[in-house]
């Protein structure tokens, strides 16, 4: 249902599941939020984790919640990955609200387990929200151009406190590319991913372990 409650719910689930002595990818975004500021808690209550951030915001709410930070080249892995999503179909997502997703499927993808925690009314029977795209900048022309040949329909993401669009955290632009309903989410994602100038797109195929789902009447967890 959209709300802070249901995310709430989500998130503090998911951060039942961080183990002590364990590194933790930090996603981004309102409900993941949840999850970081819980597992600040128990940090103070004597949790031993560091956290990989997937972003500059969930850095900053990492380092505001007492979570020791680390990096992906620093450490020997990650083993719990906590991020949201705009849209879960059949354990697929589409990512990229936060204009994050280059660092966050990094970051998710190499986790060994992945846990989405949504709110219910981010689920979906098929996949049908516009799919952000990361591109180089100077490169957004040429592959709208190559996104329309891929019957997608791309809109420049625009910033709002700031003249001119969305530049993301590593520098990039942001295409979101409306593709209608997606039938085969594997097929159209190698499409985008070869697509020269595209950096990275927010189809996470085949990717979630486990997906939390918020609702006014309590968790549900999908596998
Ligand atoms: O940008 C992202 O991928 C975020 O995870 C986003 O999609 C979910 O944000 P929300 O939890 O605030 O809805």
């Amino acid at each position: 249902d959209g709300s802070a409650e249901a995310k709430r719910r989500a998130g503090h689930a998911a951060a039942d599941a961080v183990e002590d002595g364990t590194v933790v990818g930090l996603g981004t975004g309102s409900t993941a939020a949840y999850a970081i500021e819980a597992i600040g808690r128990a940090v103070e209550n004597g949790l031993d984790v560091h956290g990989v951030a997937t972003s500059a915001e969930s850095a900053q709410l990492a380092r505001e919640s007492g979570i020791p930070l680390t990096t992906l080249a620093a450490v020997d892995g990650v083993d719990l990955a906590i991020d949201g999503a705009d849209q879960v179909a059949d354990g697929d997502l589409i990512k990229g609200g936060g204009a994050a997703h280059t660092r966050e499927k990094l970051i998710d993808a190499a986790a060994d387990r992945f846990l989405v925690v949504v709110d219910d009314s981010k689920l979906a029977d098929r996949l049908d929200w516009p799919v952000p795209v990361a591109v180089l900048q100077g490169a957004e022309s040429v592959v709208a151009e190559r996104l329309r040949g891929l019957g997608g329909e791309p809109t420049l993401r625009e910033a709002e406190r700031k003249d001119g669009p969305v530049v993301t955290d590593d520098g990039h632009l942001v295409l979101d590319c409306d593709f209608g309903e997606i039938g085969d989410p594997g097929t159209l994602a190698t499409a985008l991913s070869t697509i020269p100038g595209v950096v990275e797109h927010g189809l996470f195929v085949d990717l979630a372990d486990e997906i939390y789902v918020g609702s006014a009447d309590g968790v549900d967890v999908l596998q």
